[in-house]
Parts: C-alpha cells; structure tokens; sequence
C-alpha cells in the first residue's frame, strides 16, 4: 500500500511538471506531500536566518537625564564593554566632557557573521539653567522628528524596500542616586516619554550608595513609578503569552538597575577589567556582584532587543502614525505629492 502510495505521488509530480498552472493539479500535488506528513515548513527558519544575517539590522538607543550623571560615560562603557570591545577602534579614547548638544554616535557590531549598526544618542544633561521648565523638550521633538522621517519614507510612492530606521528603541533615564524620592522634575519627563517611547530607568553613579541602600531606593522608585502612573519598560500590558509575562515579572522586580559607567580599564587579578577606583577598591563595572551594568546590557542587547524594536514599530510608532493621520491638517495629497513623479519623471522630492 506504501508503495502504491508513493507511486500515486510520484505520477502526480509528473503531471505537475507537464502543467505546472493547472490549479486543480497543485491541489492534488498538496495533498499527496502530506501523505508523508512532513512539509517542511521549519526551514522557513533558516531563511529567515540567512535574510537578518544578510541585511543586518539596526537598534538606537538614547540617554536622558540630569547634567552630570555619567550618561556619556556609560555610552562609552557600553561601546568599550563586552559588546564591541572586538569590534572597537583600539585608540577610541575620546574625553569625556559636557555634552553640549544631541548628537549619536555609531558603531557596526559584528558577531558570528551578524551585523548590527548600534547608535547611542547622547543628550545633553539639564538642571543647569535656573528654569528648567520645558527641558524635556528637545528630547520630545527629537524621537518625534525620527517618527515623523519613517512616516514621510513609508507614505512615498516610490518607497525603499527597507527604510532606514532611526527611531529611537530605547531610552535610558537616569536617576540620580538621592536615596530619596523621586524628584517632581523625573516624574514630569518621564510622564511625558512613557508615552512615546520604551523608557528603561536607572540609577546613575550606584558606586555612590550602599548594597543595603540601593535595595531600599529601587524599592521606593518602582512605588513612585507606580503611583505617579508612569509606563516603564517591560510594560505588562505588553506581555504577550504567559512565558514572557514571568521572564518580564522578573525584570519589572529589578529595575530601575543601579549601574556604574566608566572609561577606564584596571587589572584585577591579572585581567584587565572595566572599572571604577573608590576607597572601598575597584568597583568592576561588568561584575554583576558589584553592579547591574551587565543586567541592563543583557536586558538591551541579549533577551529584549527585538522586543524593544517590536513595541516601538508596532505600539509606540502606529500610535503616532495614527495620530498623524488623522489630524485634519496633515495632507495626504502633500505628502504622496511631494513625492509624485513630475511629467519629465523626476522624482519632486529630489528636486
Ligand atoms: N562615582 C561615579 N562617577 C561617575 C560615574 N559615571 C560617570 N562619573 C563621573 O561623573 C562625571 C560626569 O560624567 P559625564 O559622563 O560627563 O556625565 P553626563 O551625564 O554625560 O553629563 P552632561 O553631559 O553634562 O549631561 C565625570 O567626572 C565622570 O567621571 C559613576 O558610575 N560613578
Ligand atoms: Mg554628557
């Protein structure tokens, strides 16, 4: 019977080769590849492989926060930290000063023939003008700027087949390690970024506070993130099966990580580490036993980014591409106009 079965299969190819656009013969050809119950749809996988290896991929990340907090210190312990120091420039040893104005910074990431072009956008610090009403401005307009690029790329006739992404993924607010409560002026940014953007809360400069006193303030932060309705991510609202809400639940119970940034390498034991020198020793910055800079690096790069560029694309990106749309003066006819060929084929845009 096996064998007759086969053979059926085996005609029934033919004939497929001999009038591959008759439909009713595809049917059949399907029905018969199921008698040996395997289609192999799993390598569907490898293809998908292959195409992300091919064309890489690209993950932005922004730092927020009071002037002074180590935020351009911590872009360059991550540039320098496990993952780029293979594929970091031996001599990038900028100094590190005050950040005057917004601007990224770029590295191409390269592991196991995966390609990624990680951006750091580092922002610079407020607090330092007697006034800081509005100061979450340039923040605000800056990840709407990225938005409104990707919107205007996507609604053009002539559309690129992968648009260049420079929304922001992700964005680091620093705390200030108070050991108190959370000051009004983070509640009002972070208020205001939860909504358009992955916010992951951290406590700059934990070298700062003790074991026993960054338990208590992580503690009383996630009090205040909760009672002033502030979004952080992982929101659980986001979870999308019972799997993920117990890895996020986990996550959720640990942030904001405390973290400490430097530039500088020491020896420890005969390796060359990235750390700190306090008086109590070398805080070892990559040492999950002296702070959480590996956590939230893990947390970025290893277990959430495709969520993070998922919840950006998919909630925080269609928010505002609907919001967009539906303002009465946004002008489609403007927008698709603008890049309209004229009659001599050009492309207006271009013009
Ligand atoms: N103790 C301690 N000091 C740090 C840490 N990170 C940075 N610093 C120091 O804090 C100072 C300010 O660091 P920056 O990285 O320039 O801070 P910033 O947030 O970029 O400052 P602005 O650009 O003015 O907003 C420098 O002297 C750093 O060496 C840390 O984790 N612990
Ligand atoms: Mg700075």
């Amino acid at each position: 019977e096996e064998r007759e079965r086969k053979h059926e299969v085996e005609n029934l190819r033919k004939e497929l080769e001999l009038y591959p656009s008759v439909p009713g013969l595809q049917m059949n050809f399907v029905g018969g590849a199921d008698l040996f119950g395997y289609v192999g749809i799993e390598a569907v996988l490898d293809q998908m492989r292959m195409k992300t290896m091919k064309a890489g991929f690209e993950f932005n990340i922004m730092v927020v926060g009071q002037s002074g907090l180590g935020k351009s210190t911590l872009v360059n312990t991550l540039f320098k930290s496990k993952i780029s120091r293979k594929s970091c420039t031996p001599n990038y040893e900028e100094k590190i000063c005050k950040t005057v104005k917004l601007h990224a910074v770029s590295h191409v990431i390269e592991e196991k023939g995966v390609k990624m072009k990680l951006t750091v956008v580092d922002t610079p610090g407020f607090g330092d003008q007697i006034n800081n009403e509005n100061c979450w401005e340039p923040i605000v307009k800056y990840i709407n700027e990225q938005y409104e690029k990707f919107l205007r790329e996507e609604l053009n006739v002539n559309r690129k087949r992968r648009i260049p992404d420079s929304r922001v993924h992700c964005c680091i607010y620093f705390l200030p390690a108070t050991g108190h409560r959370l000051r009004p002026i983070d509640v009002e940014f972070m208020k205001r970024l939860g909504k358009m953007v992955s916010i992951v809360p951290v406590i700059a400069k934990a070298d700062t506070l003790t074991v026993e006193e960054r338990q208590e303030f992580k503690e009383q932060i996630r009090k205040d993130l909760d009672a002033n309705g502030i979004c952080v991510y992982p929101q659980e609202e986001f979870d999308e099966d019972p799997d993920e809400r117990l890895l996020n639940h986990r996550i959720r119970e640990s942030i904001p990580f405390a973290v400490v940034g430097t530039d500088q390498e020491h020896q420890v034991n005969g390796n060359k580490v990235l750390g700190r020198k306090t008086k109590w020793g070398i805080i070892e910055v990559e040492n999950v036993a002296h702070c959480e800079f590996a956590n939230l690096r893990d947390l970025l790069i290893r277990s959430h980014l495709q969520d993070l560029k998922d919840v950006t694309h998919n909630i925080l990106y269609e928010n505002y591409r609907v919001r967009r749309l539906n303002e009465s003066n946004i002008t489609f006819s403007e927008l698709e106009l603008s890049s309209w060929p004229t009659e001599n084929g050009t492309d207006k845009s271009q013009l």
